[in-house]
């Protein structure tokens, strides 16, 4: 008797695990409202039912997700990072057509990957105004299990609209070249490493003004998650006093680099593991803006400490960002399989009378993008000829650095986006083992909306007509 009530009770409690299995979860793209540094400032994010921001997974089973556009815009999310397949990118006029205010889209691939990933915008500049949240692939076999995670999603952010912002950056290229034809003395100096002027940066949407504060114990390992979540702004990280290992890149497991400061361009991800020290402390984790003092971060904060606030301003100016780490990175897998079989030259260029910014000079949408098919290795090479670096991202595939400036590199970092250097160029190789027409672009938001963009198409791919609609060739 107690056996059957025992099985029967099983039965039920499978069929409840069930059920909730195969439930989508519900991502719900809402307008909200944040303070920043004590003026309000309304701004968008992506939320469950419950509140959680953004979607936690596991590694083996499916994403499915319901996207509710709860705004009064139509809008895309696309899953950053994410192998998937190409229908599911979440893409406005590539992979998609916006979803309308009130409508929603149902999105279903298994988690081939795990790891630290991010959602965002692919449509307008929403991106700015925090249309992004996390996206984290938990796995099974962790090499790391019994670790603290802990989320610090970067963002630069403006009292601004990013219309605006994107005008003002159009009039004042255009003042500064109309005065460097006027003033022949005029140093032709390179451009500014910021060229938006932001008000603030936040770490899970909080400035150093009032951060958010993360309680600890003594002794605690944490696995810290720091996604740059910005439009157009590299970071340092900086772990204060503890010791970072950094263990994972963009989703990628790599042999530990430890550290204190660690560079994070747009777009990229940083899995740093860290121990909490046997004693009461308040332990800031930082995010310089590089070329500048500027700074923003949280507090991991023991119990029963008197807090104190960093400041917004560091002392001294963080450098730009190099390719430094980029060299001692080295990833324990490898895409690197067999020789290269297509390669693809990608130059990077701006025309700064028109603030326009160029792939193979060409202007999205008025693109003819290169080809590849299935089965290729394919080798693309970056050379930017711009003053500026361009993180550039592809979509549905993770990528191999093989080599940088032209010099070889041997087991280079895996990424879905890479740090183009001013006047640099950075080789990168992968399986195309994914088909579907990709973009390909800078993920500076304002130098896609500027033109940097284009899609890789693999051959006999059926493109969706909304897409042939929209590009058109170099007029
Ligand atoms: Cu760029």
């Amino acid at each position: 008797m107690i056996r059957t009530l025992i099985f029967l009770a099983s039965l039920f409690f499978i069929n409840i695990c069930s059920a909730e299995e195969s439930k989508p979860v519900t991502l719900n793209v809402i307008k909200t409202s944040i303070t920043v540094d004590g003026k309000k400032s309304e701004v968008y994010d992506i939320v469950q039912d419950n509140g959680q921001e953004g979607y936690e997974g596991v590694k083996g089973q499916n994403f499915d997700v319901l996207l509710k556009n709860k705004t009064n815009v139509p809008v895309a999310i696309h899953w950053h990072g994410l192998i998937l397949p190409n229908n599911q990118d979440g893409v406005a006029y590539i992979t998609q057509l916006p979803i309308p205010p009130g409508k929603s889209q149902h999105y279903f691939f298994p988690l081939v990957q795990s790891g630290t990933y991010w959602m965002h915008s692919h449509y307008k500049l929403f991106e700015q105004q925090l249309m992004s949240a996390p996206l984290i692939i938990n796995n099974p076999n962790d090499l790391y299990p019994n670790y603290k995670s802990i989320t610090v999603m970067l963002q630069d952010f403006s009292f601004t609209s990013p219309d605006k912002i994107f005008a003002n950056l159009k009039k004042s290229s255009k003042e500064k070249m109309a005065s460097m034809h006027m003033d022949h003395d005029m140093n032709m100096s390179e451009p500014d490493l910021n060229d938006v002027d932001y008000d603030a940066f936040l770490a899970n949407r909080h400035t150093l003004s009032k951060p958010e504060i993360i309680q600890v114990s003594a002794r605690q390992k944490i696995r810290l998650r720091v996604i740059n979540a910005s439009a157009a702004t590299n970071f340092w990280v900086n772990t204060g006093k503890l010791e970072g290992a950094l263990i994972a890149v963009d989703g990628n497991n790599i042999k530990p680099i430890k550290n204190h400061k660690f560079q994070v361009a747009i777009a990229q991800r940083l899995d740093i593991l860290l121990s909490i020290p046997n004693k009461k402390g308040t332990y800031p984790i930082l995010a310089q803006v590089e070329g500048t003092k500027k700074q923003t971060g949280i507090l991991l904060v023991t119990p029963d400490t008197k807090i104190v606030l960093p400041s917004k301003l560091a002392t001294s100016d963080a450098p730009a960002l190099n390719d430094d780490q980029e060299r001692q990175i080295h990833p324990l897998n490898s895409v690197v399989t067999k020789p290269v079989t297509k390669t693809l030259h990608y130059t990077l260029e701006g025309n700064m009378s028109d603030y326009v910014w160029t792939i193979n000079k060409e202007i999205w949408p008025h693109v003819t993008p290169l080809k590849i098919s299935k089965g290729d290795q394919v080798e693309m090479v970056y050379t930017n000829n711009s003053g500026m670096s361009h993180p550039m991202h592809l979509h549905g595939h993770v990528f191999q650095v093989t080599r940088i400036d032209g010099k070889p590199i041997t087991n280079g970092p895996l990424h879905d986006t890479i740090l183009v250097m001013p006047h640099s160029s950075k080789t990168i190789v992968f399986n195309a083992d994914n088909p579907g027409i990709w973009p390909m672009h800078c993920h500076v938001l304002y130098h896609m909306e500027a033109g940097m963009m284009t899609t890789t198409n693999y051959t006999n791919y059926p493109a969706p007509s909304f897409y042939t609609k929209m590009i058109s060739p170099q007029k």
